[in-house]
């Protein structure tokens, strides 16, 4: 694959029954070949009005992004979900970031004692004394977007299903009002001369190391700072070009598994490019109770392929919740969540 040339995955084609199957046929390519795509014509997206809250959050002043920090980082407060976490040096990943989620009306009800967490409303920050007031405009425009990446999200999945030749809302129902998305914004300071050995790969500086995602898709704006790079199926390192205007789409390992691998979790890390750099993902999640033991059948025409494997074990129901917090305990922040771990098998 040659540099800049991932897949382009245009909206607007939606709005003709040919331009449908155009788009069917292209998402399914996009989706089994580089697992990376670009999504153009989102609607109601703007990257600069984001790019705007994103600058605006991270100068604020330190105290006022650790007042809404999460409890791992400030034992004090009462989130452990949603909210600002900051940089931990030495760690093969160096960023801070803020995250929100689906609840903006106060916390949801969860079902188990265990899974409250996931149920947090979001965290907001406060104007600064003697600055220009933004904060009612950074809420606004965050719970918007949070919208409007979701709405993209849903019309993605509904194309899947179609490229499939499942029903449109094979996916998609899995989601709903109260789906666990994440949006996060995430700045990654260069490291400079903090250079721990894990944040070094064959003399390349990493600020983010080489990973999969876990979830379902995720969607990102990169603002044009350089350092994103997937891994090609011959194992090289290509980098991800911006497209201004554009999100790039990459799949998580839920959904890879759901289509039985055909669908790829590409590898993908971020280098450091010696220079502050910014970007805002969305990791599209279903909902707490939705079972996602669930297959894709392939299309009849590739049910002898090769590639048809790794189902999930059939039977019991799996709530994404339970799959959500087992892969949440392999981070250093949520190792605390290990004891809930029984629970959330039993459920
Ligand atoms: O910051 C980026 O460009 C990529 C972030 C990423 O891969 C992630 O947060 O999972
Ligand atoms: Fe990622």
């Amino acid at each position: 694959m040659s540099p800049g040339s991932l897949p382009v995955i245009d909206l607007g084609l939606l709005s003709s029954p040919e331009g449908r199957e155009t788009l069917h046929q292209q998402v399914y390519d996009a989706l089994t070949g580089p697992g990376f795509l670009y999504l153009q014509g989102v609607p109601a997206y703007d990257p600069d009005e984001l790019h705007e809250c994103t600058q605006w959050f991270f100068k604020l002043p330190l105290e006022e992004r650790m007042r809404i920090s999460k409890k791992m980082f400030v034992p004090s407060s009462s989130y452990t979900y949603r909210g600002f976490f900051p940089v931990q040096l030495g760690k093969q990943s160096h960023k801070e970031g803020f995250e929100m989620g689906s609840f903006m009306e106060g916390p949801g009800s969860a079902p188990y004692e265990w899974a409250k967490f996931f149920f947090e409303d979001n965290q907001w920050p406060r104007d600064p004394p003697d600055s220009k007031p933004f904060a009612s405009i950074f809420r606004e425009r965050m719970e918007k977007y949070y919208q409007v990446f979701t709405d993209a999200g849903m019309t993605l999945l509904q194309l899947v299903a179609g490229a499939w030749g499942a029903e449109k809302d094979t996916l998609t129902k899995l989601f709903g009002s109260t789906h666990l998305s994440t949006f996060r914004l995430i700045r990654y300071p260069s490291r400079g001369s903090d250079l721990p050995e894990c944040a070094l790969k064959d003399d390349i500086v990493l600020q983010c190391d080489e990973h999969q995602d876990s979830g379902f898709v995720t969607m990102l704006e990169t603002f044009g700072y350089p350092g994103l790079q997937l891994q090609t199926a011959e194992g090289t390192w290509q980098d991800v070009e911006y497209r201004k205007g554009s999100l790039i789409v990459n799949i998580g390992l839920l959904l890879s598994k759901i289509s039985g691998g055909l669908i790829k979790a590409t590898h993908h890390r971020v280098v450091d490019c010696g220079a502050e750099r910014f970007s805002v993902p969305f990791f599209l999640e279903p909902r707490f109770d939705a079972n996602v033991n669930v297959t894709l059948t392939p299309p009849a025409c590739l049910t002898k392929t090769k590639d048809t494997v790794v189902l999930l074990p059939s039977g019991k129901p799996l709530p994404y919740g339970s799959w959500l917090l087992k892969n949440l305990v392999g981070f250093i922040e949520y190792k605390s969540l290990e004891k809930y771990l029984k629970d959330a098998e039993n459920v």
